[in-house]
């Protein structure tokens, strides 16, 4: 269902709702796309409605799968309302019980507006664009009763691999389907006969596997797991790819089948100037071999779940991710704000991140790249009502998948003893901190460490440390060789190699993520704080061209083979 699409734009001044869409002015653009792509739609926020019209040969059971539409949407089939969604990152899906033959309109009622539609979606130093921004799908289904998913736990223990599967099923009718469930992977075939109950349901096996080639990042071993449910009226099918890897922590550090690692790591938002936040897949690929020059071997998706066509090339490439739900730096300022100006205390934030989450979990489980999930950057961890957030949300996540460490990214790390400093720092499994010492303060960097840790070792109770953003801003192509003035490429690149300096050989670190990959488009409210209205913090910019500093990074990270754990 990618391809062109018509965007119907409101007629101006008037919105988009009910017939009235028609009306308004239609423009072809390719999906996944974002209106943004629109020289005169680059600064629209607003709604637009997206029409598709499609033929179906035979008529059955169908799922309409959307990867990412952002930022909310309405889903109408045939002139009928069948669902939406809110947050433009994670996948949803409509299921169609009894799709006609024939021809068929497909209607999306989108908007990027902020305010009360989205907690998550507000003006914020990067940009929420506009559109379908990533696959659609149509999934004809052969049965009413289907495999929504297989979701896979490797597990190495008495020197074999297991793989522990959740087959979840789901029964479009109104009565039991008897079924015959068959499993392959690597080799190995399973089979049971069930009763699928109506809605969703799930049956657990484990396989004993033998001659695995364990998933890592000199060697990413895939394995594709498949799987059929033959029933009275037909047999669906379902494929994934599967790495045989194990994620563990011991003291402080963490572990990768067995072995330390340490990440070098840089965050990554999905933004370019030619397709906003709608990345093809080959320029996905361009971004992922210039982080394998720089000899990076971690990525963190700030500050959302990504496009799952970018984690299947870290899987395929060996990348380590750590892959974080959709929130920066929701945080009220001062820290006893009116109700309605505490933005967790949005009425929709609870219900957004719970979401958020179980979508980003549920559909990315497979993932053996993605390593670490994380939740709400810089947000407010700082109250008790902040920490009830943090609390849920990490408990949450557990519930979902006990097999891989949590985290969170603070900035808030002034005297915990002082009011405005951080008091979740026992929740994670790995404390995370952003820290800009030496570019938002003259503070050196092994200062300022030393002095951070010294405060909050005692609370980090020995667990696995990392500093999860550091940085500065550079303007692609300001030279300043003698001065090295703030904001030069020369300044950026020693900010840079002061932090690399200090962080990539310090004991009690396990892993960085530098402030950022790319040069990034922000939200109007954060544009005339920036040089160039852009966050320039890149490493890159916003062409991918590098800048002094990717040098300098590489140089590091190339020659930081050194030392235990040094991956
Ligand atoms: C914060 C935030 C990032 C970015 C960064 C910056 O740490 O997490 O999204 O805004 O600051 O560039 O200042």
């Amino acid at each position: 269902m990618c391809g062109i699409w018509t965007y119907h734009f409101p007629v101006k001044g008037s919105t988009i709702h009910g017939p009235g869409w028609k009306e308004g002015e239609a423009r072809e653009v390719l999906v996944p796309g974002v209106w943004e792509q629109l020289p005169d739609k680059v600064n629209y926020r607003g709604q637009v409605v997206a029409r598709k019209v499609f033929t179906t040969s035979e008529r059955g059971a169908a799922r309409l799968v959307f990867k990412g539409v952002s930022h909310t949407c309405r889903v109408f089939l045939d002139g009928v309302e069948m669902g939406g969604h809110h947050n433009a990152y994670t996948p949803f899906h409509i299921d169609v019980p009894d799709l006609a033959e024939g021809d068929h309109e497909l209607l999306l009622w989108i908007s990027n507006e902020h305010g009360e539609l989205s907690a998550l979606h507000i003006p914020n130093d990067y940009y929420t664009y506009g559109g379908i921004s990533r696959p659609v799908e149509l999934h004809l289904l052969a049965s009413r009763t289907y495999i929504d998913r297989v979701q896979c736990t490797p597990r190495f223990e008495k020197d074999a691999w297991f793989a522990d599967l959740e087959v979840c099923l789901h029964n479009l009718d109104i009565g039991p389907a008897s079924a015959r469930l068959k499993i392959s992977l690597a080799g190995k075939e399973e089979a049971l006969d069930l009763e699928c109950a109506p809605g969703s349901s799930s049956v657990r096996m484990s396989m004993e596997m033998q001659d695995i080639q364990p998933w890592g990042p000199s060697r990413p071993k895939l394995y594709t797991l498949k799987a059929t449910l033959q029933t009275l009226n037909g047999t669906d099918d379902w494929s994934d790819r599967i790495g045989f890897r194990e994620v563990a922590i011991s003291g402080n550090s963490l572990y990768l089948n067995g072995d330390a690692i340490f990440l070098k790591g840089v965050n990554r938002h999905e933004d370019h100037p030619d397709y906003g936040c709608a990345i093809p897949l080959e320029m996905i690929r361009k971004d992922l071999e210039l982080l394998r020059r720089l000899g990076a071997n971690a990525i963190r998706t700030s500050h959302y779940p990504n496009d799952e066509r970018f984690l299947d090339l870290c899987d395929e490439m060996g990348f380590l991710v750590w892959e974080e739900n959709h929130a920066r730096g929701l945080y009220p300022g001062d820290l006893n704000p009116p109700q309605d100006m505490h933005p967790m205390k949005h009425p929709m934030f609870r219900e957004q991140c719970r979401l958020c989450n179980e979508e980003m979990v549920n559909a990315h489980f497979n993932h053996p790249s993605i390593i670490i999930w994380g939740i709400l950057n810089e947000c407010d961890s700082c109250t008790e009502y902040g920490r009830s957030c943090y609390k849920e949300q990490f408990e949450q996540l557990r519930s979902l998948d006990a097999s891989r460490p949590l985290t969170f990214a603070s900035c808030h790390d002034g005297d915990p003893q002082l009011p405005n400093s951080d008091i979740c720092q026992d929740l994670p499994d790995i404390c995370s901190w952003n820290y800009y010492h030496n570019w938002y303060s003259d503070w050196p960097v092994k200062e300022a460490l030393e002095t951070k840790l010294s405060l909050w070792n005692p609370l980090m109770d020995g667990k696995p440390y990392m500093i999860s953003e550091f940085g500065g801003g550079g303007i692609s192509g300001f030279r300043d060789p003698i001065r090295r003035a703030k904001w030069s490429e020369e300044r950026q690149a020693d900010v840079l190699d002061e932090c690399l300096g200090v962080y990539l050989h310090h004991p009690r670190i396990c892993g960085v993520f530098i402030w950022q990959f790319c040069d990034i488009r922000v939200d109007p409210a954060w544009a005339m704080k920036r040089p160039r209205t852009m966050n320039n913090k890149g490493i890159v910019d916003e062409h991918r061209r590098p800048k002094l500093a990717f040098e300098t990074v590489r140089n590091h990270f190339q020659g930081s083979e050194s030392g235990k754990g040094r991956l």
